[in-house]
């Protein structure tokens, strides 16, 4: 069986966590998370390289040490040390850790001093108030730990976009190869629509020979079980533990298929009564004139929606709630797209977290056609892994100022600045001045209550150096619940202070999720869409913000890293109060 990096990855992610337990030096956690870091991100496959006798010493972030593990776990399957640190600490102690808010100390005391080795025992520790007696844990964070593991029992059963997307794709590939018939695929259902998870993967073909497509889909080698396996239509589950329905189409109703398997449900009910009210009714085959019986088909969708007398709605709008009446306003507007952004502003370079030179960050958003960047490393705050101290830091500025001669992008010197559980800052106010950008963001105290995070982020809002609210309500799909927040107050406040609000790229985050991001357009807040990098590749998850932005209905003018560098420029050297005047009349502009 092949030995995926991201197993390998996973073990170095639980060593360090074990090492830190343990009380290992800093210095030992952090190059072990580091290395799982780079593992995780990593092109290449470690056993490949390992099997081509590869010096991995040479990938940044791999010393002798992790080398050394990497090669003992490809050749015979253990790493002797992890599992040595494994006999050494309390059963249940890595279980315990993959509750949200359970970290390395916390299931260490929980494991010995409660005995609890299991998620079954810890929710029996939970009713009985036992978890109550362990230091650092009051009623409040109880109660969160119990939130967290009430979600993560529903969790397993859908899919983030992140991990699903780039399944579906890998699927249409596979099919296009052994499959000589076909005309098209096309996915549809939730993943078109980019909705944040995924409960099925569907997808639409028009093949030559249906039934031969619909078998050899069966028997492709990650098929695990067969649902259905019909002349319409078959159902598998891959290996991953995800279905994927495949259904076959007519070219000539193509349109009527594609648009009733795209969904949403709800959207397709708002559709129907829209239609209904014209005397017509809709069906996957196409339109039916309800006093003639006579039933027209349409190839594309654009040709079904104008045939209503609306406009072509895209996929990420068809939640179900105003799109219908949007697509009768007869002023085109067109939403969003990646490449209408000039400019990426929260970038992670291997200064702090990240995985790829300075240089190398800025050469990638210099090909993607950028015209500005901001570089944000971390500050040193707690929970944020090698920030950059205040020393560092302006050694840093130094730095990037002499980078600027080597690249015509422009290169905004920034920092993600930690929001500390008090709403201060990280930095001292001199050296925040010193700053073009800086992005704010919670990465510690996350289980406040609702009040005090409220107050926390307006606090760091009414900064004048905070250019940008990070991922404010540091959720991980499936993984960490949101903070809880007045998210309406928070948003009057972005308004009124002239900060913007961030729609973080990354798969895992989606940070403002859609709903947020469309009561902020609503309200008149700016928006940033950022992919929060830590390598080069990271760049490419912008169209994960950009699905966010669009289904919360955003235009190019809604998103303020879309603005030419001299305009941006006049934004950010505006002092932040009046910064909302100068968003507004570019808002204005619709699409200019
Ligand atoms: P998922 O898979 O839970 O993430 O969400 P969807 O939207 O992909 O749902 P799915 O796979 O059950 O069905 C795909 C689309 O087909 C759905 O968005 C709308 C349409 N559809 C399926 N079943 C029904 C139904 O019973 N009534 C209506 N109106 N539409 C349906
Ligand atoms: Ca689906
Ligand atoms: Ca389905
Ligand atoms: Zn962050």
């Amino acid at each position: 069986m092949a030995i995926s990096n991201l197993q390998i990855a996973n073990i170095f992610t639980d060593m360090a966590a074990l090492l830190e337990i343990k009380g290992e030096s800093v210095f030992k956690v952090r190059a072990y998370q580091r290395a799982a870091n780079t593992i995780e991100n990593l092109e290449d496959s470690l056993e490949g390289l390992v099997r081509a006798k590869s010096d991995l010493k040479q990938i940044s972030g791999i010393g002798k040490a992790i080398n050394d593990k990497i090669y003992e776990y490809i050749e015979t399957a253990h790493i002797s040390a992890y599992e040595r640190l494994l006999e050494e600490l309390p059963e249940g102690v890595l279980t315990l850790m993959t509750v949200p808010y359970i970290g390395p100390k916390t299931a260490y005391l929980v494991a010995t001093q409660l005995g609890v080795k299991s998620l079954e025992e810890l929710e029996a520790a939970i009713l009985d108030n036992r978890l109550l007696t362990i230091d650092g844990i009051g009623d409040r964070t109880c109660q969160i730990i119990h939130r967290s593991l009430l979600e993560m029992r529903v969790k397993d059963q859908r899919t983030p976009i992140g991990e699903a997307l780039p399944i579906a794709h890998s699927i249409i590939d596979q099919l296009e190869t052994v499959c000589d018939d076909i005309v098209s695929l096309h996915i549809a259902g939730s993943l078109r629509r980019w909705e944040e998870t995924i409960g099925d993967i569907d997808i639409i073909a028009v093949c030559r020979d249906p039934k031969n497509l619909l078998k050899v889909f069966t028997e492709l080698e990650c098929v695990s079980e067969i649902l259905v396996l019909g002349d319409k239509k078959s159902s598998v589950i891959i290996d991953s533990g995800i279905q994927v329905d495949l259904r076959i189409a007519d070219t000539a109703a193509l349109g009527a298929m594609v648009q009733y398997f795209t969904g949403s449900q709800q959207h397709n009910i708002r559709l129907r009564d829209y239609a209904k009210a014209k005397g017509l009714s809709v069906n996957e085959y196409g339109i039916t004139e309800v006093s003639t019986g006579i039933q027209e088909t349409f190839a594309d969708e654009t040709a079904l929606y104008n045939r209503l007398g609306l406009r072509y709605i895209p996929p990420e709008l068809r939640l179900g709630l105003d799109e219908v009446e949007w697509a009768q306003d007869p002023i085109e507007c067109e939403l969003i797209t990646e490449a209408d952004l000039l400019g990426d502003l929260h970038v992670h370079t291997d200064w702090s977290d990240g995985n790829d030179s300075t240089e190398v960050m800025i050469e990638t958003a210099s090909d993607l056609g950028y015209e500005y960047i901001a570089i944000t490393d971390h500050s040193a705050g707690l929970g944020v892994a090698s920030g950059l101290s205040v020393d560092r830091l302006r050694d840093r500025l130094l730095d990037i100022r002499k980078l600027q001669d080597k690249f015509s992008i422009k290169i905004f010197i920034g920092s993600e600045v930690d929001i500390r559980a008090d709403g201060t800052l990280d930095y001292p106010d001199d050296l925040l001045d010193e700053l073009d950008i800086v992005v704010a963001s919670v990465h510690s105290a996350m289980g406040q209550h609702s009040d005090v995070m409220t107050q926390r982020l307006i606090s760091a809002m009414n900064h004048q150096a905070v250019t940008i609210v990070g991922h404010l309500t540091t959720r991980i799909i499936g993984q960490r619940p949101p903070v809880q927040c007045d998210m309406e107050r928070i948003l009057e406040e972005a308004k009124r202070t002239g900060t913007a609000l961030e729609i973080n790229s990354s798969p895992e985050r989606l940070d403002l999720k859609d709903i947020h991001a469309r009561l902020a357009r609503q309200m008149g807040v700016p928006l940033v869409v950022n992919t929060d990098s830590h390598d080069k590749l990271g760049f490419l998850q912008r169209k994960y913000g950009i699905a966010v932005a669009r289904r919360a209905g955003c235009l190019t003018n809604h998103v303020v890293n879309t603005m030419s560098l001299d305009r941006f420029t006049s934004y950010i050297s505006c002092p932040k109060p009046d910064r909302d005047a100068i968003f507004v009349s570019y808002a204005m502009a619709r699409n200019n």
